[in-house]
């Protein structure tokens, strides 16, 4: 029988369990993927000491099982970081912002010495693109950025009624010609008036746990 979407996502949430060292905190990310996982660990018999999280929705989450928070400020490092995906490639260049949470994302992902990315097969692209990337930009940049990335060939539209955890609005980009990620993701962050985009090609997956039909798969 063909596995729905969120039957995938629990099987690379429970999976990505075998990956939670214990006794240490770890970083854990945002979005429904996430949230199977944070369920799984909740119900699990693993213990960490607690967990730095990028949005309020994973903080109460984790606060409903039981798992302590900690803020990124209280740690110099986490061994690993869980998070999902809006598109990942065969490279683990990545698509994320698509919850408009790719700032608080980008910062623990770099706090952490390995990024294990959870993701069913729907995500699995060849080419970076098809899923607009979101760009936070400070409220009074917003019509000034617009305008530079559609110089650079992006279409942007603003993101209704939404503010970024640190009070920013995003622009949802799409159209961009994403064939050289790393250097889009820097064109893009050198707009003055941008705080940063979910384009996470210096900052790669080390470890995809994919979830496809026929099994649950790990690429490096
Ligand atoms: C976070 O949640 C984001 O970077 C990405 O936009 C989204 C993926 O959500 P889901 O797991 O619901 O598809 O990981």
């Amino acid at each position: 029988m063909k596995q729905s979407q969120d039957d995938l996502k629990r099987l690379a949430a429970a999976k990505a369990l075998e990956f939670v060292p214990e006794n240490e905190y770890i970083g854990i990310g945002t979005g429904s993927t996430v949230n199977f996982f944070i369920e799984a660990l909740g119900k699990s018999d693993k213990k960490i000491k607690g967990a730095v999280t990028t949005s309020r929705k994973s903080s109460e989450l984790l606060a409903q099982y039981g798992i302590p928070e900690i803020h990124a400020n209280e740690v110099t490092r986490l061994p690993v970081y869980f998070d999902g995906a809006d598109e990942v490639n065969h490279t683990l260049q990545m698509i994320k912002g698509g919850g408009g949470a790719h700032l608080t994302e980008k910062i623990v992902a770099r706090l952490s010495e390995q990024f294990i990315c959870l993701a069913d097969e729907s995500k699995y692209v060849t080419r970076l693109g098809k899923f607009p990337v979101a760009v936070e930009v400070i409220p009074m940049a917003r019509s000034m950025v617009a305008r530079k990335i559609v110089a650079l060939g992006g279409n942007p539209e603003l993101r209704i009624g939404f503010k970024s955890f640190n009070g920013n609005e995003i622009l949802d980009v799409s159209g961009l010609d994403l064939s050289k990620p790393m250097e889009m993701e820097d064109r893009l962050n050198q707009i003055l008036g941008v705080v940063e985009n979910g384009i996470f090609a210096h900052d790669t997956a080390d470890l995809l746990i994919l979830a496809q039909q026929n099994g649950v798969e790990l690429i490096k």
